[in-house]
């Protein structure tokens, strides 16, 4: 290893036990220009080949991935400290590539207008959907394989090529899945991944010629300016302070049901958990009692990875970014119904389901992200009132309404500013990945929508080419007109 490699070396620790026992080296950013030079010119016989072609191509590689699914899992499970989540994960990633293979070329089809101009009627036209050539792909670590793959699937679908920058928290399963691309060598020479940090993302951005990025609001923030200054389009996933509001006629045991999973799967680290409640005054106690009992059932996966529901902290850091929201909280006069603070088990940080009450707004625990298994309650009178407390944040990702009724919950839902609204139930947005379309609100994100037909169709350049029917007009016959 030369002294320049050992500099730039990034290490990686495991949320398990606390230990730097991963390094990663990054490319120079001469060597991600190299990298997407290449990528650039394979792009062109890629978009040229008909998206069946491309379908059949993607299908190879979903068969690559489940051969090396042992792998894979094993990769991810060592990024995360957890087990059934990255079992899973080799799945959602098959799943959305037989998915778009199987929808998209009716979805491109259908994008492909032709007709005669309603304004000029011997005017025809026709569409041309040119795909961006170059994708690059900024994530995150709460996901780490799926987030790197949702926008990159549709792309190439769409004729693009993608280069991906995960977090470097998690890079463990970059090796693995590599491997699964280089088998399929067509897909090798438009899709590859890099790792490394901010630099290395940058280094993207300064290469490709649209961006996806799912991360924080403050990265997100300096991934648009930068895009913003080349003039590319950029899709931002940020994160959220998702709202769940439940009212007097909803069944208590099904709504506490439904929080505790919403709040506190995945140990609350995914964007669209649910991180503030408000329930109405007359079922309020009841259902604090319940959460409090079904939050007392959960157990840490810890020491043995496969049993209990929640692992640890993936982020170092994160654990103490929701420790500081519950003492700012407590000091505030907040009161821990069950949990608490972060706990270090064997190197890895873990932290009980952890119900508050007594919280108001000024609290940061209800205006900042938590990503972490907290549960926030607060009593309501209204519904007016409950509406008005939900849209009282600067995020809007989701939300969610456990109501008597489903004509009820809806007629909340549609009140509230976010792009997912779950009914009945809370975090149901992945189910919709191809079906329904959904924008974010506010801080929560920009651009279209990564969900449903519209998300392959970010990735084209949409052209209009023109036919005049009858003989041009006549420069000579367009004279000015004399006053009115
Ligand atoms: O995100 P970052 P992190 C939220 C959550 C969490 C916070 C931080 O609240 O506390 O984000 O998480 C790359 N130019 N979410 O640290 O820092 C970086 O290397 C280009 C919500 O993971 O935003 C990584 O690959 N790229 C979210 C990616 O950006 C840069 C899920 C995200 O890093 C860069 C995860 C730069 N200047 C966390 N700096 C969700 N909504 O799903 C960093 N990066």
């Amino acid at each position: 290893m030369t002294a320049e490699v050992r500099r730039n070396t990034l290490p990686v620790r495991n949320p398990r036990t606390g230990e730097i026992d991963y390094h990663i080296t990054p490319p120079t950013a001469d060597e991600v220009a190299a990298i997407t030079a290449r990528q650039r010119e394979a792009q062109k016989d890629w978009a040229a080949a008909p998206i069946e072609h491309r379908a059949a191509v993607l299908r190879k590689w979903a068969e690559e991935i489940d051969k090396n699914r042992k792998a894979i899992v094993k990769a991810e499970s060592t990024d995360t400290g957890r087990y059934r989540i990255p079992s899973e994960g080799p799945d959602g990633v098959i799943w959305s590539i037989r998915g778009w293979a199987d929808s998209a070329p009716e979805i491109v089809k259908k994008a492909m207008l032709e007709g005669t101009s309603s304004t000029v009627p011997h005017v025809r036209y026709r569409s041309q959907l040119k795909p961006y050539p170059l994708l690059g792909v900024i994530s995150p670590w709460n996901f780490p394989m799926m987030l790197s793959a949702i926008d990159a699937v549709p792309a190439l679908m769409a004729g693009s090529a993608a280069i991906i920058k995960p977090s470097e928290v998690t890079p463990r399963f970059v090796e693995p899945l590599m491997e699964t691309i280089q088998k399929v060598p067509e897909l090798a020479k438009v899709l590859t991944y890099v790792v490394g940090g901010g630099e290395t993302g940058q280094a993207v951005i300064d290469n490709v010629d649209i961006v996806c990025f799912t991360g924080s609001v403050a990265t997100g923030r300096k991934v648009a300016e930068a895009c913003a200054r080349r003039f590319i389009p950029v899709f931002l996933e940020l994160g959220g302070k998702d709202p769940v509001i439940v009212t007097e006629n909803a069944d208590v045991d099904r709504a506490a049901d439904a929080v505790l999973r919403g709040s506190v799967y995945a140990t609350g680290q995914i964007c669209y958990s649910i991180e503030r409640v408000y329930v109405q005054e007359k079922i309020h106690d009841a259902f604090v009692d319940k959460l409090v009992k079904k939050a007392e059932q959960i157990e840490l996966n810890y020491p043995d990875i496969h049993n209990g529901h929640i692992g640890p902290f993936i982020f170092a850091k994160q654990a103490g970014i929701v420790d500081e929201q519950i003492d700012d909280a407590v000091k505030h006069g907040a009161q821990v119904r069950t949990g608490g603070k972060s706990q270090n088990l064997g190197g890895g940080l873990y932290m009980r389901p952890t119900v508050l009450t007594g919280v108001t707004h000024d609290m940061k625990v209800m205006r900042d992200e938590t990503f972490g298994p907290v549960i926030p309650v607060i009593k309501y009178q209204t519904k007016d009132d409950a509406v008005k407390l939900a849209n009282d944040t600067e995020f809007g990702l989701s939300g969610a309404v456990i109501a008597g009724s489903e004509e009820e919950a809806l007629e909340l839902g549609q009140q509230i500013d976010a792009g997912g609204i779950s009914l009945q139930d809370t975090t149901l947005t992945i189910s919709i990945l191809r079906d329904a379309e959904k924008t974010s609100f506010n801080l929560s994100g920009m651009g279209g929508s990564r969900m449903g037909p519209a998300s392959i169709l970010r990735f084209f350049r949409k052209k209009a080419l023109m036919t005049n029917t009858k003989p041009p007009s006549d420069m000579r016959n367009i004279r000015e007109l004399p006053a009115a």
